[in-house]
């Protein structure tokens, strides 16, 4: 069964996330099929790119699929880390992608939404980023996705607390472009879709790509990347992950 539906109508692509038992839980499986559905559609030419879920049910996405993390003491979000991989094709697909969200946005999920170019949601949208409830020690390139966009005070409230963001102040302090009312959340994402389909396609991809560089140029000499990376390895060795990750499984709230 597919993990996803994607169509491509009028230049403008649409990736449905489609595992609803699951949450839209973001599995190798569910993002190796977006991976693919993002270089079909650049090849097709694609001028826009909506991700959304495909069942408008109280959840958007569930974030990384915890079943995928690895328990051991090993680094839970490498690089090579299917999720990071999908993050990397968003900001690298050579024209705007457009998160329209309806429901709750958890962990990992709240990562892409923050990879995406614009951000639009509806009353029901709830952005949580949660390395903090697993006792996971997020990576550089995360906290950069959000540090680029929100003020230091909100992404530390939102690491910390690990608690949803809801609609309302995500708007304000700039999680999302726009909060419209659920029943005018597809017009308006279509609508601002078709408008980037009547703009010249290569001066879009030069300023999305220039946007991506300047803002992801933060410079750390090696030194420094080696103190911030010992410092994940103190918490993915440590005790908290363990428990985090057992925690999630058997249904019940982490001690740590
Ligand atoms: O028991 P079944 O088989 O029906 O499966 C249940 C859940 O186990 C499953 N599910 C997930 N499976 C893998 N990974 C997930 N992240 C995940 N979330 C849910 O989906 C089935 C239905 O879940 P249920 O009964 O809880 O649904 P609900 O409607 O009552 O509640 C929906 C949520 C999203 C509020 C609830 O499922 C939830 O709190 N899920 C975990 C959200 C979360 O903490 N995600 C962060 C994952 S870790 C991550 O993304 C990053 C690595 S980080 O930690 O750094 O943020």
């Amino acid at each position: 069964m597919p993990l996803i539906k994607t169509s491509l109508t009028d230049d403008i692509g649409t990736i449905g996330f489609d595992r609803e038992a699951k949450r839209n839980a973001l599995s190798a499986g569910l993002i190796a099929e977006t991976i693919a559905a993002l270089d079909d559609l650049e090849a097709r030419k694609a001028r826009a790119v909506i991700l959304r879920s495909v069942v408008a049910g109280k959840v958007w996405s569930a974030g990384h699929d915890v079943e995928e993390l690895p328990r051991a003491n090993v680094d839970p979000l490498p690089y090579s880390d299917p999720l990071e991989q999908l993050l990397r094709a968003v900001k690298a697909f050579p024209a705007p992608v457009i998160a329209m969200v309806h429901g709750t946005v958890w962990g990992g999920a709240c990562d892409l939404v923050m990879a995406c170019d614009l951000v639009y949601g509806d009353e029901t949208c709830a952005f949580a980023i949660t390395p903090a409830k697993l006792g996971l020690p997020y990576n550089v390139a995360g906290f950069l996705n959000f540090m680029s966009r929100l003020p230091l005070n909100v992404v530390k409230e939102m690491f910390f607390a690990a608690e949803p963001v809801p609609a309302e102040r995500a708007e304000r302090v700039g999680i999302v472009n726009r909060i419209v009312p659920a029943a005018d959340l597809e017009q308006t994402v279509y609508d601002m879709a078709r408008t980037f389909t009547t703009r010249s396609a290569a001066a879009i991809a030069a300023a999305k790509e220039s946007i991506r560089v300047l803002s992801e140029s933060a410079p750390i000499n090696p030194a420094t990347f080696e103190y911030l990376h010992g410092l994940r390895r103190d918490v993915y060795f440590g005790p908290d992950y363990h428990e985090g990750t057992a925690a999630f499984l058997e249904k019940r709230e982490p001690k740590f």
